[in-house]
């Protein structure tokens, strides 16, 4: 990037916490950048790469400024219309997907300390009415008894609010017995990464899970009246027709809430990435490479083919009339509403409904969706 953006006068690498505070403090006492761990810089046209610093120690050591934030209700939650905040509780994954950067990225799993996240939560909550918080852990549930704890130390401080993560399948199996107390801590929907529907593509991907787990996790959130969203991912070389219809068939047979297809996209810093050559690339402009369009090159079907039916399948798992009755069944009202809300973003950012007028408040209503 140094090299091919001659405007970048600086890149920190890996955590900024430390490195912005090292970086500024040299800046302003006219230090030696040389000195700056983590630090990218050039000395007189030459590109320097400086030691890495080692991960922070202490994750309590930093807090967010929440305080920066002027106008809150900028930042509503497109489903429910509540104050959202995308909040951390750990770092890291011990898993190493191949398709994933994340795991190398943080180095290694560590967390915050329950009393100091949870005193977070509660601020928010009582400051700024957020009820809604985003976990942007990759991994959070590494060890059961701290993740029960933490749903204990919510639940016990009353705080009344809504989460939503990203979990593995093998977790929620592994938490059976534990679901009751996520929904009474507030979590109301998973993000899971099924990823595959074929224990050969589970292995392929290193995901370290079985489509048992997969198919399990779904039906046992549903069970605890959690939504589950399912991420599912596809464009490989080896796609076929044939494997996108089983992955279709197979997550009917799964039924989850809500369903999202990524495109296999394979980042340098990935174990994918590495592995791959040039030849096997077909879409060279990065500004694709947003996990929407197909990347590597087929070697069985055209890209076009691929989107179009995963376009279609889309529509047609989110809108056919059996998610439809299970949405309506769904004996919680908030979860009800957030699924139909979800459902009509979805026919928005398809442009179907892009002539209706914008709303007064993000909060999308059910009588728009009926008009519509
Ligand atoms: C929350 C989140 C979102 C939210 C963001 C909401 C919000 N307003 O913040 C939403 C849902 C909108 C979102 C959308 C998308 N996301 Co997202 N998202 C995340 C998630 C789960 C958490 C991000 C986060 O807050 N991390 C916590 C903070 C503390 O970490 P951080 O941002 O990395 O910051 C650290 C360093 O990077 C550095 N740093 C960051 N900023 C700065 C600035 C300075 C000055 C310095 C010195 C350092 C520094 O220091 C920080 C602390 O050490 C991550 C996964 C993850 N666990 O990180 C994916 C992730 C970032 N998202 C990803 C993707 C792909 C997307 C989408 C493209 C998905 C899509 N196809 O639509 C969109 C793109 C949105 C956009 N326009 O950019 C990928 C990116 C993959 C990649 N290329 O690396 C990730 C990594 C998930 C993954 N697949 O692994 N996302
Ligand atoms: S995809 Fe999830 S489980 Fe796999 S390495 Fe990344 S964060 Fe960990």
């Amino acid at each position: 990037m140094m090299r091919d953006y001659p405007g970048l006068d600086f890149i920190g690498r890996g955590e900024g916490e430390q490195f912005a505070v090292d970086l500024v403090k040299c800046l302003a006492e006219k230090g030696d950048l040389s000195k700056v761990k983590s630090l990218v810089w050039r000395n007189n046209g030459e590109i320097i790469v400086n030691e890495k610093a080692s991960k922070l120690p202490d994750l309590d050591v930093y807090r967010v400024g929440w305080e920066l934030i002027e106008n809150w209700s900028k930042y509503r939650v497109p489903m429910t219309g509540e104050l959202g905040a995308v909040v951390q509780f750990s770092r890291g994954c011990p898993f190493t997907c191949t398709f994933c950067g994340q795991w190398d990225f943080w180095v290694e799993w560590r967390h915050r300390s329950i009393s100091r996240f949870v005193d977070d939560l509660e601020m928010l909550r009582h400051q700024y009415g957020v009820t809604y918080f985003f976990f942007a852990d990759e991994n959070p549930q590494t060890l059961p008894e701290t993740w029960y704890g933490l749903f204990e130390e919510i639940k016990a401080r009353q705080l009344d609010i809504h989460m939503i993560m990203n979990l593995r399948v093998t977790d929620i199996v592994r938490d059976q017995k534990q679901l009751q107390l996520y929904r009474e801590a507030g979590v109301v929907t998973v993000d899971l990464g099924v990823e595959a529907v074929t224990q050969d593509r589970l292995e392929e991907v290193n995901k370290k899970t079985t489509v048992n787990h997969n198919a399990r996790a779904i039906q046992l959130l549903r069970e605890n009246g959690i939504l589950s969203i399912v991420q599912t991912i596809v464009g490989f070389p080896d796609e076929t027709p044939e494997r996108l219809r089983l992955t279709f068939e197979r997550l009917k047979e799964w039924a989850p809430d809500l369903l999202h297809f990524y495109y296999v996209t394979p980042f340098p810093f990935t174990t994918l990435g590495s592995r791959i050559t040039p030849e096997d690339i077909a879409e060279k402009d990065l500004s694709k490479w947003d996990y929407r369009h197909t990347i590597m090159r087929l070697n069985h079907m055209a890209p076009d083919d691929l989107r179009n039916m995963v376009k279609k399948f889309t529509f047609e798992y989110n809108f056919n009339p059996k998610n439809f009755f299970q949405i309506l069944n769904n004996p919680n009202p908030y979860l009800r509403e957030s699924l139909i809300n979800a459902l009509f973003l979805i026919l928005k950012n398809r442009s179907q409904l892009a002539s209706l007028p914008n709303q007064t408040s993000p909060m999308l209503n059910l009588e728009i969706l009926r008009s519509a």
